[in-house]
């Protein structure tokens, strides 16, 4: 069960429909698929997004950053091993993506070899979780037609409206416009990628204040400090910290100093063995967890579906699932299906999926 070989591979799948939120947007998967090689045969795989506007990482920094210090770092090591390669992993700082895709790679393997699904090794909590899909910056018609899609063509009814752009009645008319199409058919929160200050967001929170939101995110900057814990003090739904805990010691800091009342857990930045970490953490704090999309392909997205079935807590809430409906294509052999407003995690060992090789040839940069 050792550790043979780590190989970065880069590939790019474009967007049919771009994500644009207030600090960037996607138009390609220009994403790197990580394979973890074994001396039993086993392939372990994952996929790292670069996300230089959230943790400043680029497609280019995760290869030289994997092949440079990772690969060398973890090969020789066993499976079993994991917290070995976490303590190793972490002599580099930041990266998260890049340790993410090695660390579930390796759990990809582990159960590939065991014959056991990840989920079920995690925690097997459930085997399904309900699906939110994210709204992108657009217009309030398009928005809502874009949301109309979703419930009526795979029973999507969680919806997380991008906000944060300027004037703030821009994004408060999309949500209003929601709320008036779908009454109480639909949940629905807000995600302002600290596009706004913390007055503004208050303001903007007032101005929904009958619109029944499940939870408003990183609305503002937690680098202003003050400012958002004045913001969240006023607030009578969950604030969840995304990019500002990336860590368990961001929890820990942004939670207990109360600059957030929930967090986003995010598989692309803190794999399974980190994730793990937080979930317990935001057990023992108290905190709802939402699992959060790092616009993940479907490789991504089966790593987000893995983790967040393996417990209650992190199932409680419809997770981020759907960014993927959103490209031109995916590198799967059998495409993920969202049914009924759910994702089923597959039954096989691993993380459960197969990549499809001809699509990864056709995709993949670096031949
Ligand atoms: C999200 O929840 O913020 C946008 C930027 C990023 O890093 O993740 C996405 C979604
Ligand atoms: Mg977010």
């Amino acid at each position: 069960m050792k550790i043979t070989r780590v190989e970065a591979i880069p590939f790019a799948i474009p967007y049919v429909k771009p994500l644009k939120f207030a600090s960037g947007e996607v138009q390609v998967a220009n994403h790197v698929l990580v394979r973890v090689h074994t001396d039993a045969g086993a392939i372990g795989v994952a996929e790292a997004p670069p996300r230089p506007f959230t943790y400043g990482e680029t497609q280019d920094g995760i290869i030289a950053v994997i092949n440079t210090i990772f690969a060398p770092a973890v090969v020789g090591l066993t499976l079993l091993e994991r917290e070995v390669v976490a303590a190793r992993l972490a002599k580099t700082i930041g990266n998260p993506a890049a340790k993410s895709a090695v660390d579930m790679a390796i759990w990809d393997a582990l159960g590939k070899i065991q014959g056991l699904p990840v989920g079920d090794m995690l925690g097997g909590f459930t085997d399904r979780m309900r699906v939110s899909h994210m709204l992108g910056f657009a217009e309030p018609a398009a928005m809502v037609a874009e949301a109309e899609k979703m419930v009526d063509t795979y029973g999507i009814r969680t919806f997380k409206v991008k906000v944060g752009r300027h004037p703030v009645t821009l994004d408060t008319a999309v949500v209003r416009a929601l709320r008036e199409r779908f009454g109480d058919e639909i949940e629905l929160y807000v995600d302002g990628n600290r596009g706004w200050t913390a007055a503004e967001s208050a303001r903007a929170m007032k101005e929904m204040a009958d619109l029944d939101l499940l939870f408003a995110e990183e609305l503002c900057d937690a680098a202003d400090v003050l400012g958002r814990r004045w913001l969240v003090e006023q607030l009578d739904v969950p604030f969840i910290a995304d990019e500002s805990v990336p860590t368990p010691a961001d929890v820990t800091r942004e939670i207990l100093g109360r600059s957030a009342t929930a967090i986003s857990i995010k598989t692309a930045r803190t794999g399974f063995t980190t994730s793990r970490r937080t979930h317990h953490l935001a057990e023992g704090l108290g905190v709802p967890v939402v699992m959060g999309n790092q616009i993940d392909g479907q490789v991504g997205t089966a790593c987000a579906l893995a983790f967040g079935s393996a417990f209650e807590l992190t199932s409680r809430y419809a997770g981020e699932l759907s960014n993927f409906l959103d490209m031109s294509d995916d590198l799967l052999a059998e495409p993920l299906q969202i049914r009924d407003g759910h994702l089923h995690r597959s039954t096989a060992p691993g993380i459960g999926f197969e990549i499809d090789p001809a699509k990864l040839d056709r995709y993949r940069t670096d031949n």
